[in-house]
């Protein structure tokens, strides 16, 4: 039997080229491999305010995102987190096994809302349905970027516990945090991770921008002081740019490097806009191709495909934690 990854992303803002480069780019090359679970997790989503008419509409553009990155709905399983409500079930469950002080140690919390009397509980407790989310199909492997192994570590300790606790349930799952690209960060702010939730536009690329916007926010992207055109630990704006450039170029660290040896940056981020550009292209055509009817379909044979699996889980925790 082949192995199972899980993985998601939050229909909150517009997706952006870390998006893809630290999760969907390796989904795409995992799903041959493994039995592949990609879920459009807007339950997520509510843990901060949201226009209901507007998620609704994302939740949907986010399938069509997958499908137009490549994930194929016939190697994998594409579904909504809202239509399997064993996630919510789960998370209960391992919400009263979770402690205190392992949700205020996670970062996401602390930087998002930490401090704000306001902040919702759903923020606070979002690693444990993160959790849920993973451990309910049996998952081997998780791809994510950097942002999210510590809530991973969360989810393997949330399962050792259960499993101690109520013998054997669940499987440990693995990170799978790819060495190039886990941790694209702002054009405008190279300390800063590229985010959806980022005031700063200029900071991001989106994957629906069109030609002339990529090109104004890379000819506005910050650069370091110096010339070289390198992957230098010392010079963080200039090798995040050329690690954009390598992933979607498909050349080699070195290739790059030997590319650009003796060209300015104005040359530098005129190939790189050209190359992101042309890499975006057939993506925001193949996002069209998809009418509202083939998407609801492939929803739902995803939703019930996960479910099968969802609901043997949950049965299990059930029985194991005498709820039935
Ligand atoms: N900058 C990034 N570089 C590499 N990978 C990234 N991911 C997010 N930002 C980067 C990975 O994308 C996947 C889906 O992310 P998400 O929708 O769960 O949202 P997030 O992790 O909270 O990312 P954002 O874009 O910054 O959104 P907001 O601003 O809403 O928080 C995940 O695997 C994530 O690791």
């Amino acid at each position: 039997m082949k192995k199972r990854i899980f993985s998601g992303a939050q229909p909150t803002g517009e997706l952006h080229i870390g998006n893809y480069l630290g999760a969907l780019k390796n989904w795409v090359a995992l799903q041959d491999e493994y039995a592949s679970f990609y879920c459009i997790v807007n339950l997520h989503a509510i843990t901060l305010p949201q226009d209901p008419k507007v998620l609704r509409q994302k939740t949907l553009d986010l399938a069509r995102i997958y499908l137009a990155a490549g994930v194929d709905p016939e190697k994998c399983t594409i579904f909504i987190q809202s239509d399997v409500p064993e996630h919510a079930e789960l998370t209960w469950v391992l919400s009263c096994l979770t402690r205190m002080g392992e949700l205020e140690r996670m970062t996401q919390f602390k930087d998002k809302g930490k401090g704000n009397e306001r902040a919702g509980v759903g923020l606070f407790t979002y690693p444990v349905l993160m959790a849920a989310d993973i451990l309910l199909y049996q998952t081997d492997l998780v791809p994510i970027g950097q942002d999210q192994k510590q809530h991973l570590e969360l989810t393997r300790d949330l399962a050792e516990r259960f499993n101690r606790d109520f013998g054997d349930t669940f499987k440990i799952p693995e990170p799978f945090i790819p060495p190039v690209g886990a941790k694209i960060m702002s054009l405008q702010d190279p300390a800063k991770k590229m985010s959806k939730s980022d005031e700063n536009l200029n900071g991001s690329i989106f994957l629906l921008d069109d030609a002339d916007t990529i090109t104004k926010k890379i000819k506005r992207a910050v650069t370091d002081s110096g010339t070289d055109i390198n992957f230098d630990e010392t010079r963080p704006a200039i090798k995040n740019l050329l690690t954009i450039y390598q992933l979607l170029s498909g050349k080699t660290a070195d290739e790059c490097v030997a590319h650009f040896a003796g060209s300015g940056y104005g040359d530098f981020k005129g190939q790189l806009a050209e190359t992101v550009v042309e890499f975006l292209r057939p993506f925001q055509v193949r996002i069209k191709e998809y009418d509202d009817a083939s998407l609801d379909a492939i929803l739902k044979r995803g939703a019930e495909k996960a479910r099968s699996i969802a609901s043997e889980t949950l049965q299990d925790v059930y029985k194991k934690t005498g709820i039935k």
